[in-house]
């Protein structure tokens, strides 16, 4: 059976800082699109298990040292190796659930005073997700929910630049969730957005590439 006979999966993105729910979320969303009779997978970025995976999770573990040029172009390279199983699973039917994406790749080295345009360049090309669902906290709030790790990155003054670039980058496009209600509110108002788009793009809602 050819993939253009198929109804093509969506692409749905949750971002948002530290802690503000993202794996939770998109756990409940995987088994709630799935129960709905949709095939789904849950994917994440970074993608620790790939050989670049592991110098990005070396580096965020503070096992090794990177220049900040030379970190970002590795996060996009980790988005790259994945793009044609990504582009191949979506014309076969499978809606991907991807937690952390692009964005998170922009705002986080952005945030560190590399420029903006330069960090989005190496993203060019990469599919563009049919839905970015931003999970709105303050870092404040965030850190509450047993405090950060030793992970880089994990720190509130950084978190509240981070959040300013997120906010360069979003687009009327992007739904914003308020992170800070309970859990079962937040699931149920990520679950009709992705609903949603996930009938959308079966109805043949074409892909379209980043940054558009
Ligand atoms: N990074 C980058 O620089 N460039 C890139 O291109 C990419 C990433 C892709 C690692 O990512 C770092 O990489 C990350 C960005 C950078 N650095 N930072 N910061 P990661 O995805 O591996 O990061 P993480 O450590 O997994 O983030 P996070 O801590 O996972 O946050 P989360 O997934 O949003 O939160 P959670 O695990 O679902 O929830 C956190 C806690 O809050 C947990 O105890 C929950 O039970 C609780 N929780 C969740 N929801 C609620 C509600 N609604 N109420 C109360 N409590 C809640
Ligand atoms: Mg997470």
């Amino acid at each position: 059976e050819s993939n253009a006979t198929k109804p093509r999966g969506a692409l749905i993105v949750l971002e948002g800082l530290d802690r503000s729910g993202k794996s939770t979320q998109c756990a409940k969303l995987l088994s709630f699109l799935e129960g709905s009779g949709h095939p789904t997978e849950l994917w994440r970025f970074p993608d620790r298990e790939t050989s670049v995976g592991q110098m990005i999770s070396a580096y965020l573990s503070n096992k090794s040292q990177l220049d900040d040029h030379t970190i970002h172009l590795l996060f996009s390279a980790n988005r790259w190796e994945k793009r044609s199983l990504m582009e191949e699973k979506l014309k076969s039917g499978t809606t991907l659930i991807v937690d952390r994406y692009s964005y998170s790749g922009v705002a986080f080295s952005s945030a560190k005073g590399l420029g903006i345009e330069w960090c989005k360049a190496p993203e060019i090309g990469l599919l563009a997700p049919d839905s970015v669902l931003y999970l709105d906290i303050s870092p404040e709030r965030a850190a509450e929910r047993g405090g950060y790790g030793d992970e880089r990155y994990e720190r509130v003054e950084f978190q509240r630049k981070v959040a300013d670039f997120y906010q360069t980058l979003r687009d009327s496009s992007w739904k914003i969730i308020d992170a800070g209600e309970a859990m079962e509110e937040v699931e149920k108002k990520i679950q009709e957005v992705a609903l949603d788009r996930v009938e959308e793009c079966a109805k043949g809602k074409p892909l379209s590439l980043l940054w558009s």
